[in-house]
C-alpha cells in the first residue's frame, strides 16, 4: 500500500471506473472511454507538471518538439519520455492508478510503461494530428500494447478531441507511420501506405468523446486515430498520454521507428522489461 494525499491507496487495484465491460469493449472496438478514472488531485498535479514543461528552458533535443507549422496562431507541444527525467511524472506513473487501469483494460497480468508524453494544443492551434496507428512507430511487437490518453481539461470536438476508427485494430493492417512533423522520417519499406481515410470517412465507424478532466481513453496500438486542431478561443487541450505493454510484448528494433530515450540494452525478441520499460503493475492473483 502507498499513502497518497493522506489516504491509503493500493495501486495494484484499478479504480471502480473500470466497468467490467471495459476490457470487452476495448478488445472489440480497440477504444474505450473511462469516465472519472482519475481523481482531480492527480489532474491538478499533472496540469502543474504540464505547465512546468511548457515553460522549461532546456528542452530535450530529440524527445521535445513544437509541432504547429510556422504561422499557426496556436501551439502544439509534444514532449516524450518524461518520467525517466522528472520525478513528478515518475510519481504519477508509479503511484497513481494509471498502470492498473492500463493493465486491467488490456486484460494483462502486468503492465510495463513504454513511455509517457504530453500533447498540448493551445486555443487557436490549427495543426491537426494526422491519421495513424501507433505500433508501426515503435520497436515493439505484441497483442497487448495500448495508449492511455488522460484529459487534463474539458475536451470537445472543437478543442481537439481525438477521433478513433472503431475496430480498425482488427483490420490486419500495418500502415506506414505518418510523421507528425510532416516529413517521411519513419518510412518502413515493408509497410503499406495509409489509405485516404478522409475520403473513406462515410464508411467508417468513427467515435469521438467529449471528455471531462480525469476521464481517459484507452486505445489499442493498432487502432487508427487522428485529431483536429484546437479551434476554440479559450479552451486549452492538455493531455497526458502513457503507452503500455502487457503480457508477451517483445523488442523489435527496426529502421524507421521513433527514437527511444536510449538503447534499452535488449536483444531483438527479448521481452520488453528493463529500466527504460519497467513493470509498474501486476495483477493480484486471480
Ligand atoms: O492528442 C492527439 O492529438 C493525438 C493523440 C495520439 O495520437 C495518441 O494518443 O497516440
Amino acid at each position: 500500500m502507498t499513502s497518497i494525499h493522506g489516504t491509503e491507496f493500493d495501486r495494484t487495484t484499478a479504480p471502480l471506473a473500470i466497468r467490467p465491460k471495459a476490457t470487452e469493449d476495448f478488445e472489440r472496438d480497440g477504444i474505450v472511454c473511462l469516465r472519472e478514472a482519475f481523481d482531480l488531485s492527480w489532474v491538478q498535479e499533472l496540469r502543474d507538471l504540464a505547465d512546468e514543461m511548457l515553460t522549461a528552458e532546456n528542452r530535450h533535443p530529440v524527445q521535445s518538439q513544437d509541432l504547429a507549422k510556422d504561422g499557426d496562431p496556436g501551439r502544439f507541444f509534444n514532449e516524450m519520455f518524461i518520467w525517466p527525467r522528472h520525478k513528478g511524472f515518475k510519481r504519477v506513473v508509479f503511484d497513481s492508478p494509471i498502470a492498473a487501469i492500463a493493465g486491467t483494460v488490456m486484460g494483462a497480468d502486468k503492465a510495463n510503461v513504454l513511455f509517457d508524453q504530453l500533447l498540448i494544443k493551445e486555443p487557436g492551434t490549427s495543426e491537426p494530428t494526422p491519421w495513424h496507428h501507433d505500433l508501426p512507430f515503435w520497436p515493439f511487437q505484441g497483442a497487448q500494447i495500448c495508449t492511455l490518453w488522460l484529459a487534463l481539461d474539458e475536451v470537445t470536438a472543437d478543442s481537439g478531441a481525438v477521433e478513433y476508427i472503431k475496430g480498425s485494430h482488427r483490420w490486419g493492417k500495418r500502415y506506414q507511420p505518418t510523421s507528425f512533423v510532416g516529413d517521411g522520417r519513419y518510412q518502413q519499406k515493408e509497410l503499406e501506405p495509409l489509405p485516404d481515410l478522409e475520403v473513406m470517412r462515410g464508411d467508417l465507424d468513427i467515435v469521438q468523446f467529449d471528455m471531462a478532466p480525469g476521464d481517459c481513453t484507452l486505445h489499442h496500438g493498432l487502432t487508427l486515430h487522428a485529431a483536429p486542431g484546437n479551434q476554440s478561443t479559450d479552451q486549452r487541450r492538455r493531455a497526458y498520454i502513457t503507452r503500455w505493454g502487457g503480457d508477451e510484448v517483445t523488442y523489435d528494433p527496426r529502421d524507421g521507428t521513433q527514437p527511444m530515450l536510449h538503447d534499452p540494452g535488449l536483444k531483438a525478441g527479448d521481452l520488453v522489461e528493463c529500466d527504460l520499460w519497467p513493470v509498474v503493475w501486476k495483477r493480484a492473483k486471480r
